[in-house]
């Protein structure tokens, strides 16, 4: 490694020569004076010289200065009297300015220039949420005992909605991306009981929306011995506690952005809101802003979906089998998790598929040689990331958005 100390460091060398690295944020030439604003991983450095040969913005330089105190600078303290090495040049320049405050570009060239736009300090944040939640939704899941499983990505079958999904050819023979890792994760409680599964899935979402991808990342969990969907949604309220406690800890940036979870998440039945067989995104914007006005919380279950809008394993709910015990957690006007109840008797699933069972043998081998109650729930990284920061588009909370119309960068 370049031995070096970290800007956000700087205050702890007062008085010493050390050596920083990073890319040229902002070069000021003054009459008398220039600066080089220095950009690392924790933040940005002042470094302050007489000579006039500066290197230019996004230069990768190593820098070695006095550290002297300067109330101006970012920190309090800025390098002087600095010795610099430019390890790279940049053979373009950035398509904005990544030094000022705003980002002055559309969502498209941020998209376009995603390598050098994510340099820009605002469009990091979306992405460091979404690793501290990550590592939030780890560690509480961790302490419930729950296992973690990695699941293949490519399938024989849809697991979802026969619709959306992506076909392959597999060797020859037809095969599909993972729509989510539903059937893997349903059979592994019958080894490990709890699991839990961070990965990619994968979406052929034939229409544009601001909360839709083609590729996703998906948090997904389940777990055996459940009286019912309740157990569930208790589970779910953990997990997400743990993934704001983390980001409050791990990301100080985003402290003005985190919602309180409340103990209790306040719960709605399908049947008292909506006449519909489905909730709009409309309909959810007002549940959701109802549940802040009535409950004070951003936060609302949704129980009870219809069991005709539900995939074929979702678990009726008992003594109103048109209703399922099922649930969305809504936060902040969107859905941003789908979980429930599954069916878990062998003949349940040769009923629900109705005796179609071909393509599922592979799945349905876990019932057969029996199953406990169990249910689970995912939750959609990308979607959570853009509620916190409030970025009207879900493409704002994706490092490299896959959609109807993009594939590169
Ligand atoms: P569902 O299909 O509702 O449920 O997806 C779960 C959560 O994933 C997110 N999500 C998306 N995010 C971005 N782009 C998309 N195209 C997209 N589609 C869904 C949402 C959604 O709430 N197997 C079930 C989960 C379960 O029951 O355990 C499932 O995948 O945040």
């Amino acid at each position: 490694m370049i031995s070096r100390v970290l800007s956000a460091e700087l205050s702890e060398h007062a008085g010493q020569r050390v050596t920083i690295a990073g890319w040229v944020h902002r070069r000021r030439l003054l009459k008398s004076v220039n600066f080089l604003v220095i950009r690392d991983r924790s933040g940005l450095a002042q470094v302050v010289a007489k000579n006039r040969e500066m290197p230019g913005e996004e230069t990768v330089v190593q820098v070695t200065g006095t550290v002297t105190s300067n109330p101006q600078a970012p920190g309090g303290f800025e390098l002087s009297d600095p010795e610099l090495e430019v390890l790279s040049e940049p053979v373009k320049a950035p398509p904005f300015d990544l030094y000022r405050p705003g980002v002055p570009a559309t969502l498209p060239t941020i998209l376009d220039h995603a390598p050098v736009a994510l340099r820009h300090p605002s469009l990091r944040l979306a992405h460091e949420i979404s690793a501290a939640s990550v590592a939030g939704f780890r560690g509480a899941l961790d302490g419930l005992g729950f296992t973690e499983i990695h699941t293949p990505k490519i399938v024989e079958s849809a697991t979802e909605s026969g619709a959306n999904v992506f076909g392959i050819d597999y060797f020859g023979r037809p095969a599909y991306l993972a729509q989510s890792p539903q059937f893997f994760k349903q059979q592994l409680v019958g080894v490990f009981e709890r699991v839990y599964e961070v990965g990619p899935v994968f979406r052929a979402e034939p229409h544009d929306t601001a909360r839709h991808l083609a590729q996703y990342t998906s948090l997904d969990a389940e777990l055996g011995f459940v009286r019912d969907h309740r157990d569930v949604m208790a589970v779910l309220r953990e997990a997400v506690a743990g993934m704001v406690e983390s980001t409050r800890e791990r990301v100080p940036a985003a402290a003005g952005l985190l919602p309180e979870v409340p103990r209790e998440v306040p719960a709605v039945h399908f049947s008292e809101v909506s006449d519909e067989p489905d909730l709009s995104p409309a309909r959810e914007r007002e549940l959701s802003e109802w549940a802040l006005r009535e409950h004070g919380t951003e936060f609302l279950f949704v129980t009870g979906y219809p069991m005709a809008k539900r995939p074929f394993y979702t678990h009726p709910e008992p003594g109103r089998p048109e209703y399922s015990n099922s649930f969305d957690l809504l936060f902040r006007g969107l859905e941003l998790v789908t979980g429930g109840q599954r069916l878990h008797r062998h003949e349940d699933y040769v009923r629900a598929l109705g005796g179609q069972t071909g393509p599922y043998e592979g799945y349905l081998q876990a019932f057969a040689y029996g199953m406990p109650p169990h249910g689970g729930f995912a939750l959609g990284l990308e979607r959570w990331a853009a509620r916190l920061t409030g970025a009207p588009n879900i493409r704002q909370a994706t490092l490299f958005p896959r959609d109807l119309h993009r594939l590169s960068p």
